[in-house]
């Protein structure tokens, strides 16, 4: 029985270290803007490190225009999203270092870029 209970142990540890990875290797590399395609922090995620112009251009990567429904960012970074390709459309901008969902602007995010 002391077997099978340090099994799961180990399952839900590899789970966490795999979300620290990501985190640390966002980080790493300046920061980054999380999207969630379902509401607090579900269904598919996406680490966002550069300006990206077409959400829904990422060859070999799950879809995320008119998809992300929750998200935060890392640093204290600010990014701006738009409802429209190329930064154009709609504008708002993504600052919560917690994670929110989006409200209006839900499944509406098709580029975003970091802001100063
Ligand atoms: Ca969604």
């Amino acid at each position: 029985m002391s077997n099978i209970n340090n099994q799961t142990q180990d399952l839900y540890s590899i789970e966490l270290v795999q979300d620290v990875d990501h985190e640390a290797a966002a980080t790493v590399s300046g920061g980054a803007l999380i999207l969630w395609s379902g509401f607090n922090a579900t269904g598919n995620r996406r680490f966002i490190t550069s300006a990206d112009s077409n959400l829904g251009r990422a060859p070999g990567v799950t879809n995320f225009n008119n998809v992300a429904s929750s998200y935060r960012v890392t640093l204290g970074q600010r990014w701006a999203a738009y409802t429209g390709f190329n930064f154009t459309g709609t504008r708002f901008v993504l600052s919560s270092s917690t994670l929110r969902n989006f409200g209006a602007n839900n499944n509406t995010i098709s580029s975003v870029r970091r802001i100063s």
